[in-house]
């Protein structure tokens, strides 16, 4: 990005309503500006250098439209100009300065909330505004971002590209240009969150020049800034992805394992692979068939040689509880005798030039041509090609190089390809996603290419299988890719500081509402060592999106292929994964439906522990399990802070009473994770995937310290029936101490989703031999059949029939 100059910055001359919950300001100049209010009470501002807004991009990528509040605009004290609204889903309060601009949003009580000065315009188009801060406030977010959690103090660029394998290299490939200030008040933390909605490239220096502001400049388009309030990170990432979207729940298989490399390149070869996956036991739902299964690159196309009978291969996987999910670049080779290349250029789907000449590239298929995805019919178009790959029995796609990737010149040497030069797209122009007629520079809506196409791979899947949930996978992608689209962070190395850096990236990445998320387990460039992998699968089973995959030419990184001892870890940490089966969903659920991230850092669930934000080495999944992995070569040991409460030790048991930094041993067998008490976490026996029956289906197991009040959901895995309300839900209480007694409460179940009879298996854990156990008030006996208990490893097992009415189960005395 280059230095811009900036004019002065702006004064308001006046001011007039602008429709609900808004007011159009005269900034003098010509240029314009708006400020509004919508309904839960986040604050927006949109400003340009000519006389017209940016238009409001909702529609047109996608989103759910802003929501106008009732907003009045009024003169206040000392000629300032007031805005209010207050309504269920929360309020704001806006005071207008005028000389130069300022914009102060209040709390309730009057207390500053966020002040946003320093609007400036440059005579080149861009554009810059400022958020003021105070020392000690901490910033996360800003998508996928090298370096640890808080980004204080550094300069951070949005501008999607592919990277380069190296650790601190910015930016990189997905560009999410909203962040999450948090500021402690006295005891109590305040969250607020901002969002820059840019397509073209845009740069945040966060209080690293001027440690009073976060400035953030915009290289076209206007501004469109909106803040959102919290007052926890919770509310600020709710309010936040209300805006941009949610990730919808996705299938079960794609929360199974996932197990890639570049590439499976035969048929046989990917035969071996799930035979060995079948035969070792690995817990595994899916294969990805990265860029060779094509024939030479041709997307939408099979190498006949190498897969001369997909739809077979992909019966017979799909016999075997395989998924498969095949790579689609954007890339089109440039073939005349390749039908989705001739097809394309018939209706002048692909980027040109601005003096009409095609653009071409450099990509893994020879000369290639891209896809203006900012078209409909040119997303529509793209999204049929994929007909042919789904009449195969492909599950989801992985659409990678989107940033878009590409080169000048290259070198070939075998199938390896280096890239020379830089593709140059300075000249490249595409439809205006707003106005589609209309044509503007590719740069200045870069960001937004990945986004629209894998939002057009998503509305073609699920208009193509409308009772199935669809799975998308991407390398790049904008605020809100989510909706469409699982992130993963593209080619880290298999080296111990991507490892440690994959967790503040993904918890950064998370906050920027990207739940699914992951890393490539193992890591992409050069060979893995045991010890590595071993330390990164058993994290990297509790990644949102759990993948291993690695590069051409690295050694060998199926879970087998580090010996027997970590083999024996990897088959351990994705058993875990799939013992925790019904939490995980549990949480995508609630993702679906909050935008609450999957992975949190340890300040979103305990906001008001001023240790928390520090801690970027440890990650809560959802509310309960708080996992301190070892990202150290050679550590058999760390130290974990627990914040306050009480915490168990999944693997031995032992409680600990927050908050405190304990010391823990981490041999090579295990990871430490605690459970937060109050947890009734819903588990099941693991299986070796998704279609796969488990021995039993729901074992709830109870972690005391303190009640808990939650409501469990089950639904087929697989299908969107859940959104017709096809679902079962059954309420579940726990009451630590009632009395002196444990008290777990089943609700009666309710919903159409027809739950077979089972076997409820309740396991409190942390608990002495009781006295009595009673089921509905009655004793029960001391067996291993239901109804009855046992206790054994320091748990009581409780055996109950589950008939899905409403059940009382006590553990006389409490433990
Ligand atoms: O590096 O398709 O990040 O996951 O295996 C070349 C080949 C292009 C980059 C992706 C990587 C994938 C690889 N691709």
């Amino acid at each position: 990005m280059k230095e811009q100059t900036f004019a002065s910055e702006t004064v308001v001359s006046g001011w007039k309503p602008a429709g609900p919950g808004a007011v159009r300001l005269d900034l003098g100049r010509g240029a314009a500006c708006e400020v509004s209010i919508a309904r839960d009470g986040a604050v927006r501002l949109r400003a340009a250098a000519g006389g017209t807004l940016p238009l409001d991009p909702s529609d047109a990528i996608g989103r759910e439209a802003w929501r106008p509040s009732s907003a009045e605009p009024y003169t206040g004290d000392g000629g300032c100009v007031l805005m209010r609204f207050e309504g269920p889903e929360g309020q704001a309060a806006v005071e207008i300065g005028g000389d130069p601009l300022e914009i102060r949003v209040r709390e309730r009580d009057g207390s500053p909330l966020a002040t946003l000065s320093g609007l400036a315009f440059s005579p080149c188009g861009a554009a810059r505004i400022a958020l003021e801060t105070v020392s000690g406030e901490r910033f996360f977010g800003f998508g996928e971002k090298c370096g640890g959690l808080d980004k204080r103090g550094r300069i951070l660029r949005m501008r999607s590209q592919d990277a380069n394998l190296r650790t601190g290299s910015d930016p990189l490939y997905a560009s999410i240009p909203f962040f999450l200030a948090l500021r402690d008040e006295g005891g109590r933390s305040r969250a607020l969150g901002l969002l820059l909605d840019a397509f073209a490239p845009s740069r945040f220096d966060v209080a690293k020049s001027d440690e009073d502001r976060v400035w953030m400049e915009t290289t076209a388009g206007g501004l469109d800034v909106t803040l959102f309030p919290g007052p926890r990170p919770a509310d600020v990432v709710r309010r936040f992805t209300a805006r941009v979207g949610r990730t919808p729940l996705p299938p079960r298989w794609a929360l199974g394992h996932h197990q890639s490399r570049y590439s499976y390149r035969s048929e046989r070869e990917v035969r071996r692979i799930a035979r060995q996956i079948r035969r070792r036991g690995i817990p595994t739902d899916v294969i990805h068939l990265d860029i060779d299964y094509m024939h030479g690159g041709r997307v939408f196309t099979w190498n006949a040689r190498r897969f001369p009978n997909p739809s077979r291969l992909l019966r017979d996987l799909a016999a075997d509880g395989f998924r498969v999910v095949t790579i689609v670049d954007p890339g089109v080779k440039v073939d005349r005798d390749y039908a989705v290349f001739r097809d394309g250029r018939a209706r002048d789907v692909f980027c040109r030039n601005a003096d009409g000449s095609p653009y071409t590239l450099l990509v893994w298929p020879k000369t290639s041509m891209l896809p203006d995805f900012n078209r409909p019919e040119v997303r529509a178009w793209w999204g049929e090609q994929h007909a042919p790959l789904l009449d195969a029995g492909v599950s989801g796609i992985w659409n990678d190089m989107n940033e878009p990737a590409g080169w000048q010149r290259e070198l070939r040497i075998g199938r390896l390809v280096v890239p020379l030069e830089a593709q140059d797209m300075s000249r490249v122009v595409q439809a205006d996603p707003v106005a589609a007629d209309q044509r503007v520079p590719h740069e200045s809506v870069r960001n937004l290419y990945a986004l629209q196409e894998c939002r057009a791979t998503r509305e073609f899947l699920e208009a193509a299988q409308p009772e199935r949930r669809a799975f998308v996978l991407s390398r790049s992608g904008h605020a809100g890719i989510q909706r469409h689209a699982a992130l993963w962070t593209g080619d880290n190395a298999s080296r111990w500081p991507h490892l440690r850096e994959s967790l503040p990236m993904l918890l950064n990445l998370s906050l920027s509402g990207v739940a699914f998320c992951g890393a490539d387990i193992g890591g992409f460039a050069w060979s893995c060592s045991p010890e590595l992998y071993a330390r990164w699968i058993q994290i990297g089973a509790l990644y949102p999106f759990a993948r291993t995959h690695c590069m051409l030419f690295a050694r060998r990184q199926e879970p087998w292929s580090f010996g027997r001892r970590v083999e024996a870890i990897a088959k351990a940490a994705l058993e875990l994964r799939m013992r925790l089966m019904p939490y995980l969903e549990s949480l995508f659920r609630e993702s679906e439906a909050t935008g609450a991230p999957v992975w949190r850092p340890l300040f979103y669930e305990f906001p008001d522990d001023p240790a928390a934000p520090n801690v970027e080495d440890q990650v809560m999944v959802g509310p309960a399990l708080l996992a301190a992995p070892v990202v150290e070569r050679g550590a058999r040991e760390r130290d974990v802070y627990l914040p306050a409460g009480t915490w168990t030790s999944f693997a031995s048991g032992a409680r600990f009473a927050g908050p405190v930094t304990i010391r823990v041993a981490a041999p090579l067998e295990s990871m430490p994770l605690f459970v937060r008490g109050g947890t009734v976490l819903p588990t099941r026996t693991p299986v070796r995937h998704a279609g796969e029956t488990p021995a039993e289906p729901l074992v709830l197991e109870v972690f005391p310290g303190a009640d808990a009040d939650t409501l469990l959901v089950e639904d087929d895995g697989e299908s969107t029936d859940y959104r017709r309300g096809v679902v079962a839900r059954t309420p579940i209480r726990l009451f630590h101490r009632a009395g002196n007694r444990l008290r777990l409460e089943l609700g009666a179940r309710v919903g159409s989703f027809p739950v077979p009879a089972r076997t409820l298996r309740v396991v409190v854990r942390g608990s002495p031999p009781p006295r009595a156990v009673l089921l509905d008030a009655r004793p029960i006996p001391e067996r291993e059949t239901p109804p009855g208990f046992a206790t054994r490893d320091g748990s009581v097992h409780i055996l109950v029939e589950d008939d899905g009415r409403a059940h009382a189960i006590e553990v006389d005395p409490a433990p």
